[in-house]
C-alpha cells in the first residue's frame, strides 16, 4: 500500500508534538468515520475462573491470590443472558479461563442453547487462548475446534489472548499458553471461513514502544491477507492483585499516544476501540480525539480487568454513557456486533 508507515516511523510518531500526533490521528477518524461513536449493548459472562494456564498479569484466575474458584452452570448462565435479552442486550461477550476440569460439552454445548433460545442475540466467545487450550487438553485441531465452534452457534471472536506478539515478553508474562504464531493462525483459520473477529494488545506493563509497533505490525499483515479483523483494542495493564509487579504505572500521555499511533498504523482495521473498562470512562472520552471511534459498549458486569483493579465491575447506565459521548462532542452511535449502525442516540 502507498504511503504506508514502516516501523520506524511509527516510532518516531512517540517523539511528535502530543497535540499534532493526536490531529493526525483524529483527521484518520473523521476520514473513516466523522464523530460517530460506535457502541452497543452488550453483556460480558466469564463463566469459570478455573484456568490450567498461568499468566503473570492475570488476577481473575483462582491462584493463591485469588482462591475463589468458580464455574458456572448451564442453568445460570442461560438465566443470565434472559435477564439480559429483556433489557434489550444485543450481544453476549463470553470468556473463560481453561478449566481442565469441565468437559468440551460444558464450552460449546452453552452456545448452542443461547443460540436455540435466542437466535437473534449475538455471541462473541472463545478467544485464541481458549482455542488452543481446548485444542491441547482435547486432542483436537484448531480446525476441529472452530468448525464446532459454528456448528455450536458462535457468531465472532473477541480479540482476547493476544498480549504482546513479541515472544521474549510473551515468555516473561505468559509462558505455556498460546503463542504469538498460534493466535494468528487461529484467527486466519477463523477469518478463512468467513467469520470476523477483534484483536487486542495487553499494554502498559514490561513491553517497549518497540513491541507494541511490533504487535501491530504482525496485525496489519494478517489483516493484509485476511480482512477479517474489525476492530483494534488496546488493553491498559490493571495492576493489582497479580504476580507482575510493575513500579510505575503507564501514563495517560503515554495511553493516548499509543491510541493515536494505532490509528495511524493500522490503516486497514477499521474500528479503534478505547475499552473505558482498562481506560476509565474519562479517558476513553478523551481518546475519541485521539483516533477511537469505538467505546464497547454498556458490559453490565465484568469479571477479568475487575479483578486487577479496573472500576468495571457494574457496567454503565446507558443513558449516563450516551450522554457523556454527546458531552464531550461526538455522536453516539449504537452497532451491532459486526458493525452495522442501529441507532443515532
Ligand atoms: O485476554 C487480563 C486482559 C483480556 C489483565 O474483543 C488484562 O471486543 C489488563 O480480550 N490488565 C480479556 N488487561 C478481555 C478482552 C476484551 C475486552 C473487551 C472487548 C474485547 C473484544 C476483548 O483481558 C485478556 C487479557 O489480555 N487482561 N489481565 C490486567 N491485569
Amino acid at each position: 500500500m502507498k504511503n504506508r508507515i514502516d516501523f520506524e516511523t511509527a516510532l518516531k510518531l512517540y517523539d511528535m508534538d502530543f497535540f499534532e500526533l493526536g490531529n493526525l490521528a483524529d483527521a484518520k477518524r473523521q476520514e473513516l468515520h466523522g464523530k460517530k461513536t460506535y457502541f452497543n449493548i452488550n453483556r460480558h459472562i466469564n463463566p469459570t475462573n478455573v484456568c490450567a494456564d498461568v499468566c503473570k498479569f492475570c488476577a481473575y484466575s483462582a491462584t493463591r491470590k485469588n482462591p475463589n474458584q468458580y464455574t458456572m452452570s448451564h442453568e445460570d448462565i442461560l438465566k443470565t443472558v434472559a435477564e439480559i435479552d429483556t433489557r434489550g442486550a444485543k450481544e453476549v461477550h463470553i470468556v473463560s479461563a481453561h478449566n481442565p476440569n469441565v468437559t468440551l460439552d460444558w464450552y460449546m454445548g452453552i452456545f448452542k442453547k443461547i443460540k436455540t433460545q435466542y437466535p437473534h442475540m449475538h455471541i462473541k466467545a472463545l478467544t485464541a487462548a481458549e482455542v488452543d487450550f481446548l485444542s491441547r487438553h482435547h486432542g483436537l485441531s484448531y480446525d476441529d475446534v472452530l468448525d464446532l465452534m459454528i456448528e455450536n452457534g458462535v457468531d465472532s471472536m473477541p480479540g482476547g489472548g493476544a498480549e504482546i506478539f513479541d515472544e521474549k515478553v510473551r515468555d516473561n508474562i505468559c509462558k505455556g499458553k498460546v503463542t504469538s504464531e498460534q493466535w494468528i493462525e487461529i484467527h486466519r483459520k477463523w477469518h478463512e471461513r468467513g467469520k470476523k473477529s477483534n484483536v487486542t494488545m495487553l499494554f502498559g506493563h514490561i513491553e517497549s514502544r518497540e513491541n507494541r509497533i511490533d504487535h501491530m505490525m504482525r496485525i496489519r499483515n494478517l489483516q493484509d491477507e485476511t480482512g477479517g479483523f474489525n476492530c483494534f483494542i488496546p488493553l491498559v495493564y490493571q495492576t493489582e492483585n497479580n504476580y507482575l509487579k510493575i513500579d510505575k504505572p503507564i501514563t495517560a500521555n503515554e495511553i493516548l499516544k499509543t491510541m493515536a499511533v494505532a490509528r495511524l498504523v493500522l490503516d486497514n482495521v477499521p474500528n479503534l476501540k478505547a475499552y473505558w473498562v482498562t481506560s476509565t470512562v474519562n479517558l476513553a472520552l478523551v481518546a475519541q480525539e485521539f483516533g477511537a471511534n469505538d467505546l464497547d459498549g454498556t458490559i453490565e458486569k465484568e469479571s477479568i480487568n475487575s479483578a486487577a483493579g479496573a472500576k468495571s465491575a457494574n457496567g454503565v447506565v446507558l443513558e449516563d454513557f450516551t450522554a457523556l459521548i454527546k458531552n464531550s462532542g461526538f455522536t453516539p452511535v449504537e452497532r451491532d456486533s459486526l458493525y452495522n449502525e442501529i441507532k443515532v442516540w
